[in-house]
This record gives structure tokens, C-alpha cells and sequence, in this order.
């Protein structure tokens, strides 16, 4: 069959024209930019996707409509595999190639040239699952991607309002329904219940934590959690903020993970909400980043950020390995990245294997399946944990001797159930904190004196353009543009305890610096001269040089 089995393809297309001048790039997590270009991307996904799945016997692929933690005004769109997993990278680059065909006819060629290389039977059946998040640009932007799936008949799925996480549930459950695999009923509610009894279990009455404020960033977070909150009825209280997804304008503004993470403060929303000795969590605008903090006595805010996240985690996962006799055949380890605290580093390191890699969930993952438990965190609070099937043989055939190494198989058990493995999930990964806190009877400040933090600061730079900007060492190390990298060198050495890298973001159109150093100021002061070092060496407007540049 070719493609001229699919004669609505081209009409569909002409459609949703290119707009001219603008260049697209499947970034760190897919296409990510101003809604307002993305039409004409939403549509040659949908084709993509169903492709994909033709190329792929018919499992069914996922498509996520979000910008996850940028601003209202943007938005995106990324695909899942049939594991539930990134997209493949060797097909980011057919969805990069496909988004930038001029007109239908080169859109065609190029679909034609893929179809050819990749050996697609377009014979087969395409089944798609699509979801969105709760920006007001998803709905046409979601009706361009149905163009794309009706051009090559394919067979869909709309979940409709839903997390990032849960769609990438769906995908999974899909795929194995009925299989020895089966990951949980193919359904929303069939994701509550797989985490509501995990966590039930994990959690006695008598270890009820007490009520959790839960920042929803005013995204569908909010409606996710509240349903989900029905589930688990008086055994973990939370308190809804910022859930006014009706809003224009709120979704992520001064709320959210990102904003936590990047100003290291309360949202001002919740001033006064938070009480002091009261721990809370944010989760950004499609829920698959979770960052917590908690007010001390005397008021003052604590971050408990992805890597505090994964500390408490990856070293509760290794006493109950140890108190299960399990030592000798699962093995843990760790992943991060070059965000990833110098505290929090050395801290794992110490207990641990840890491994550094390029930003991105992608990479993390690949990266945590090389454990037989692999814990990944970036510190912006996206992350999970993962079982691999080595590590599920096992502790589905272990048999304890003791009541002690019983307990702990069991708690290790239902962790495999509670943690949504196909990818970070701020609402799994809030159990899964929770349930940790239980166990040790933490508040906010126990867990954060695990390590102290070294003082960083983040930057974003605006630049002519970002893509000069290359990186190598897992992204610790620039390239490009000449010379940059040898300056940045000179000013961390002159700063005690100092540290500094620069790399291009893939979600939005600036280019990021972060900086640590022995003190708060320090730390300030290098992050700030290092962003006025790459500003200048990338051409920024001297007009437009923001002040706190040095
Ligand atoms: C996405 C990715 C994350 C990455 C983040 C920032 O998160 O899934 O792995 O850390 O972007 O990436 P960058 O620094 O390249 O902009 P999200 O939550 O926005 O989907």
C-alpha cells in the first residue's frame, strides 16, 4: 500500500500550512513553543504518530498536548511509546524533518521517504491515545492533531483533560492489557485504584500523615487531585491551592514547581495558607515535576527539592533491599544531572552508585534502566524509580525467612505498584514521598538535614540564538561558542567551592546558567557574571542587558 491509500491526506494537510520563517525542533520534550504557530505541528504529529504505530504492528502510541511548566501563552506537544516511554530518538529526528516541510508536497516526499526507509506497511492499523492539558490553546490545537490521525485512518483514543503522567499510564496499560505484563486497568480510574491500594497498603491508619498543602500550579493537577483525593479517603488529607484552572493567565504564574525551584520561595499564594512546621508540595502545569518545602518555626521557607527527593527515596529503597535479604541481587542506583546539588551528589555518592547525565527525562531514564532499581530525580523535582524485570522476577519469587526480610519484601512489592514508572508523575511521587515520611516519621526539617544543600542560583538568558550554544560531558562542558568555556573556567576559579555550567534549554528559547558556591551571595554574584559573559559573547542587545548581569 502506499500513500496514495490516503487520499484525504493532502486537502487535510494544505489544512494546516507551515507557517514560513519559523524553524521547529524536537526538543528535550518534544515540540515546545508560542501556541499560536503550532497548528500546522499538531497536524503532521498525528500523522506521525500514526505511522508510528503502523511501524510498530498497531500498539498503540500516546500524544500529550502541554507545555508542562512554561508559560499560559505556549504550548506543545510530545510523543509516547508503547512502554509508555519518550518517543524513540532516532524518530525525534523524523518529527523534526516532517515539521519542517515547506508545503503539502515536500510534507509528502518527506513522509514518502520515511515510509520507505523505515519499511512501514501502511497496511497496518494506527492506534493513537491522545490527551491535553488545560491551556486554552489545546482544544484547536487538538483538533489540528485529529486532522493529522483522520489523514491516515487511524483508530484514536481521546483522554481528554489529563496529566502528562497518567497518559503515559494509559499508553502502557493499553499495550498490556490482558498480558502477564499488565500494568493496571486501561482507564483513569483504573490509574487511581493501582495507586490508591499501593499506598493503602504501604501506609497503616496509625501512620496517617497529616494534612498535606498541595500547590496544583492552577493546572489540571488541580482536577486530577481531587479526584484522586476521593480514593484515598481520611488515609492522607490534602489541601488543594491554586486550582483556578478557569483563570486566564494562572496557569504556572508565581506558582508551580518551576517557580519554587527557580526563586526558591513560597508562591505568594500560599503565604498564610503554609503554617509553620507544615510541609507542602508544588506540581507544575501537566503534574510530572513535584518539588516540597516546608516552613520552619520561625517561618522561614525550606526547599525539598528533586534531589532531596531522591536521597530520602533511594535510601529508604536500600534499607528495605538490605532488611530483605535482597543485597546481593538488587543492586540500586541513582541518576542525575548536572543540576543536581554538589551536596546531593556527594551525599549518594557516598551510599551509592550515581551516574551524571544530559538533562532531559529521556536520557535519565535510559541511564536508570542500567540498575536493577534505578532512582532518577533532575532537581527540578521530575523523576521516578525503576523496577527493572530482573528486579520484579525477584521479588515476585523470593521467599523471606524471617517476618522481618517478609515485611519488607511486601513494602517493596507495593512501592513497584505505587511508583508510575513510565515517567516522573508529581502525584505518584507525592505518595511515594508521603509514604517515606510515614515510615520514618520525618517532618520537613528531618528530611532536609539528610545533607545541606550548597547555595546555587539558576539564570535564564536570553540570546539571539540559543543554538549556538553546544555542550559535551553531559552537558557540564561547553563547545560552542569558542573561548566561552575557558572565561566561565577563569570566574568559578576565583569563587571557593565554586561551580558553574552553561547549556541551551530544549522547552524554551533561552539559554540557562547555574552557579554554586560556598555562600548565598557567591553563588548570586558567579551565576550573574557568568549569564553577563555568555549575553555578551552570544551578541545580546547591549540595550536589552538585564541589570543584574555583571
Ligand atoms: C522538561 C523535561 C525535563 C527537563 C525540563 C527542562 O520538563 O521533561 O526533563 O528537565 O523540560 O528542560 P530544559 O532545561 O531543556 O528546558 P517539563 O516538566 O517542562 O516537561
Amino acid at each position: 500500500m502506499a500513500l496514495d491509500a490516503f487520499p484525504n491526506l493532502p486537502a487535510l494537510c494544505n489544512k494546516h500550512p507551515k507557517p514560513p520563517q519559523i524553524r521547529f525542533q524536537y526538543g528535550t520534550a518534544g515540540f515546545r513553543t508560542i501556541a499560536t504557530v503550532l497548528d500546522s505541528v499538531l497536524f503532521r504529529v498525528g500523522v506521525l504518530a500514526a505511522l508510528r504505530s503502523k511501524r510498530l504492528e498497531g500498539r498503540t502510541i500516546g500524544v500529550m498536548v502541554t507545555a508542562s511548566h512554561n508559560p499560559e501563552q505556549d504550548n506543545g506537544v510530545k510523543l509516547v511509546d508503547p512502554r509508555g516511554e519518550m518517543l524513540d530518538a532516532s524518530w525525534e529526528t523524523h518529527a523534526t524533518v516532517l515539521s519542517n516541510a515547506g508545503t503539502t508536497d515536500e510534507f509528502v516526499l518527506e513522509l514518502e521517504k520515511l515510509v520507505d526507509r523505515m519499511g512501514i506497511d501502511l497496511s497496518r492499523p494506527a492506534r493513537v491515545v491522545y490527551g491535553r492539558d488545560t491551556r486554552p490553546s489545546g482544544p484547536s490545537l487538538v483538533s489540528a492533531l485529529e486532522d493529522g490521525l483522520a489523514a491516515l485512518g487511524a483508530e484514536v483514543r481521546d483522554a481528554g483533560i489529563t496529566t502528562t503522567p497518567i497518559l503515559h499510564y494509559l499508553v502502557r496499560a493499553i499495550n498490556t492489557l490482558g498480558t502477564e505484563e499488565s500494568y493496571g486497568e486501561d482507564s483513569e480510574q483504573g490509574y487511581y485504584q493501582k495507586l490508591s491500594a499501593a499506598y493503602n497498603k504501604l501506609v497503616s491508619p496509625r501512620q496517617t500523615p497529616p494534612p498535606l498543602l498541595v500547590d496544583c500550579a492552577n493546572g489540571v493537577g488541580a482536577i486530577i487531585a481531587e479526584r484522586f483525593a476521593g480514593y484515598l479517603g481520611d488515609r492522607l488529607t490534602l489541601v488543594l491551592e491554586n486550582t483556578a484552572i478557569d483563570t486566564a493567565g494562572a496557569l504556572n504564574n508565581a506558582c508551580g514547581a518551576d517557580f519554587v525551584k527557580t526563586s526558591q520561595k513560597l508562591p505568594p499564594s500560599l503565604v498564610g495558607r503554609l503554617q509553620p512546621g507544615q510541609r507542602g508540595c508544588s506540581f507544575d502545569g501537566d503534574a510530572d515535576r513535584l518539588m516540597y518545602f516546608y516552613l520552619d518555626e520561625r517561618s522561614q521557607f525550606h526547599m525539598l527539592d528533586g534531589d532531596k527527593i531522591a536521597a530520602l527515596v533511594a535510601a529508604f529503597i536500600v534499607d528495605l533491599v538490605k532488611t530483605a535479604g535482597l543485597e546481593s541481587q538488587i543492586k540500586v542506583g541513582v541518576v542525575q544531572t548536572a543540576y543536581a546539588n554538589g551536596a546531593s551528589t556527594k551525599y549518594l555518592s557516598e551510599r551509592l552508585p550515581v551516574r551524571c547525565v544530559s538533562t532531559g527525562v529521556k536520557h535519565l531514564h535510559h541511564a536508570a534502566e542500567n540498575f536493577n532499581v534505578g532512582v532518577y530525580f533532575e532537581a527540578n523535582g521530575h523523576g521516578t524509580v525503576l523496577f527493572s524485570p530482573a528486579a520484579q522476577e525477584t521479588l515476585a519469587t523470593y521467599e523471606p525467612s524471617t517476618p522481618a526480610q517478609s515485611t519488607a519484601l511486601e513494602h517493596l512489592r507495593n512501592l513497584n505498584l505505587l511508583i508510575n514508572q513510565t515517567v516522573g508523575d508529581a502525584l505518584s511521587d507525592m505518595l511515594l514521598v508521603e509514604v517515606v515520611l510515614a515510615h520514618k516519621t520525618y517532618d520537613g526539617s528531618d528530611w532536609d538535614s539528610l545533607y545541606i544543600d550548597l547555595p546555587n542560583r539558576l539564570v535564564k538568558v536570553v540570546v539571539p540564538d540559543r543554538n549556538q550554544f553546544k555542550t559535551e560531558d553531559a552537558e557540564r562542558q561547553l563547545v560552542s561558542p569558542p573561548g566561552l568555556q575557558a572565561k566561565i573556567n577563569d570566574l568559578v576559579r576565583r569563587y571557593e567551592g565554586g561551580r558553574s555550567f552553561v547549556r541551551p534549554s530544549g522547552t524554551e528559547d533561552v539559554v540557562r546558567v547555574y552557579a554554586e558556591a560556598g555562600n548565598k551571595s557567591n553563588a548570586d554574584e558567579l551565576a550573574f557574571r557568568v549569564a553577563g559573559l555568555v549575553y555578551d559573547v552570544a551578541g545580546g542587545n547591549p540595550a536589552n542587558r538585564p541589570k543584574e548581569f555583571i
